[in-house]
C-alpha cells in the first residue's frame, strides 16, 4: 500500500496531466478511489462523455458529481424523487457547459462586466477541478471538498490570482458552500452564482416563495428594475436577479405535493430563471419540452450584491437544499 500522501500528489499530477490530454484512464480512477474513496459511500468512475465522477451513496441519499466543474449532476434523498434536474441532451464533453444540475458561475455572473469575449459566467463550470478532502460524518453524512485545477490560461481569464473551492455535504438535504481567497494583493469584484436546476413537476404550476416585495432586474425587459409583487410564478419566460434578497426561498410543487427550502448564508441575490418555449428551442440543449420540468432558482452574489474580495480574505457563499411536504 503506497503512502497517501505519495499516492496523493501522484493522482494530481497523472489526473491534472491526462485529463488536459482529454484522456482518463481506468488506472487514473482507481487512484482516485485509492486516495479519496470512502467504503460504501463515496467512490469515482467514468461517467457519461467519459467524464470522471464522484458518486455518493450513503444511507440518506445518493449524489452525484462531475468533476469537471465540480458539477454536481444529481441529489436524490432516500424516499424522495430527484431533486435536481439535468436535460437528457446534455452534452457531457470536455471543456463543454452542462445543460442542468448546479453549474458554477464563478469569478462572475452573467456576462463579462467589460470583455465579451470571456465565457458567460465565467469559466469554473467548465475547467477541471481536483478532489482535496472526503469525510464520512458521525450523522450519516458524505462530504468531498473539490478545488478549481489553475491553469494558465484560467489565470488569464480570471485576470486576478484567485484560490476556489467546493464543500458538498450529502444527508437529507444537500449542503453547498463555495469558498473563494484573494490571493492578490489588490482587491477583487465577486460574483458568482450556484445555477442550480431544479427538478418540477411542471413550471406552471409551481411557485416561489421568499421572494415577495424584493427589487428585480428583468433580463428579458432590458433589466428594468422592477419590484415582486406576491409569489413568482412562471408563465413565459423569466429571467430575474432579485436583489436585497432574504436567506430562505421555498419552491412549492404542487403536482410532486413537495417544497424544495432553499436556506442561503453570505447571498442577497437570487436569480429565477425559466427558457419558456422560444429561448429553449434555440438553446437547442433542453430536450423535448425539457423547459415544462426545470426552474432555476439561483443562490447569488450578482448585481448589487457583487462582494468586494480584499486582499487576502475569504469568502464564503453557500445554501441548503431540503425537502418538506406541502402543508
Ligand atoms: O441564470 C440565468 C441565465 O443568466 C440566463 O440569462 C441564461 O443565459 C442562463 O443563465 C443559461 O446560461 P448558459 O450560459 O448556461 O446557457
Amino acid at each position: 500500500m503506497i503512502d497517501k500522501k505519495v499516492a496523493l500528489t501522484m493522482a494530481q499530477t497523472i489526473y491534472s496531466g491526462l485529463r488536459l490530454s482529454g484522456e482518463i484512464m481506468m488506472g487514473d480512477i482507481s487512484m482516485l478511489n485509492e486516495t479519496w474513496g470512502i467504503e460504501g459511500s463515496l467512490s469515482f468512475k467514468l461517467g457519461k462523455g467519459n467524464m470522471p465522477v464522484i458518486e455518493i451513496n450513503n444511507g440518506l441519499a445518493q449524489a452525484s458529481i462531475a468533476l469537471q466543474g465540480a458539477h454536481i449532476l444529481s441529489f436524490q434523498p432516500k424516499g424522495e424523487s430527484e431533486l435536481i434536474w439535468m436535460s437528457e441532451d446534455a452534452t457531457f464533453a470536455a471543456g463543454k457547459s452542462l445543460r442542468g444540475g448546479v453549474p458554477i458561475c464563478w469569478p462572475w455572473f452573467g456576462a463579462h462586466a467589460s470583455d465579451s469575449s470571456l465565457p458567460g459566467h465565467g469559466p469554473a463550470r467548465t475547467v477541471d477541478w481536483k478532489p482535496i478532502a472526503s469525510k464520512s460524518l458521525a450523522d450519516g453524512r458524505t462530504s468531498i471538498s473539490l478545488e478549481m485545477q489553475q491553469s494558465d490560461q484560467v489565470k488569464a481569464i480570471c485576470g486576478h490570482p484567485l484560490q476556489v473551492q467546493l464543500h458538498i455535504t450529502v444527508g437529507k438535504g444537500l449542503d453547498i458552500a463555495l469558498e473563494t481567497k484573494n490571493l492578490g494583493d489588490t482587491p477583487f469584484a465577486l460574483g458568482q452564482a450556484l445555477h442550480t436546476y431544479f427538478q418540477v413537476s411542471d413550471v406552471r404550476k409551481v411557485s416561489v416563495e421568499g421572494l415577495e416585495g424584493c427589487e428585480y432586474l428583468d433580463k428579458v425587459d432590458g433589466f428594468a428594475r422592477k419590484k415582486q409583487d406576491g409569489t413568482v410564478t412562471i408563465s413565459q419566460e423569466t429571467d430575474r436577479v432579485y436583489v436585497n434578497t432574504g436567506n430562505h426561498m421555498r419552491i412549492v410543487d404542487t403536482g410532486l405535493k413537495r417544497c424544495i427550502v432553499i436556506s442561503n448564508k453570505g447571498s442577497a441575490s437570487a436569480i429565477v430563471w425559466n427558457p419558456w418555449v422560444e429561448t429553449a428551442e434555440k438553446m437547442g440543449d433542453l430536450g423535448q419540452d425539457g423547459y415544462l420540468n426545470m426552474l432555476c432558482v439561483e443562490t447569488a452574489n450578482a448585481a448589487d450584491d457583487v462582494i468586494e474580495l480584499a486582499a487576502g480574505d475569504t469568502y464564503v457563499m453557500s445554501t441548503e437544499y431540503r425537502i418538506e411536504g406541502i402543508i
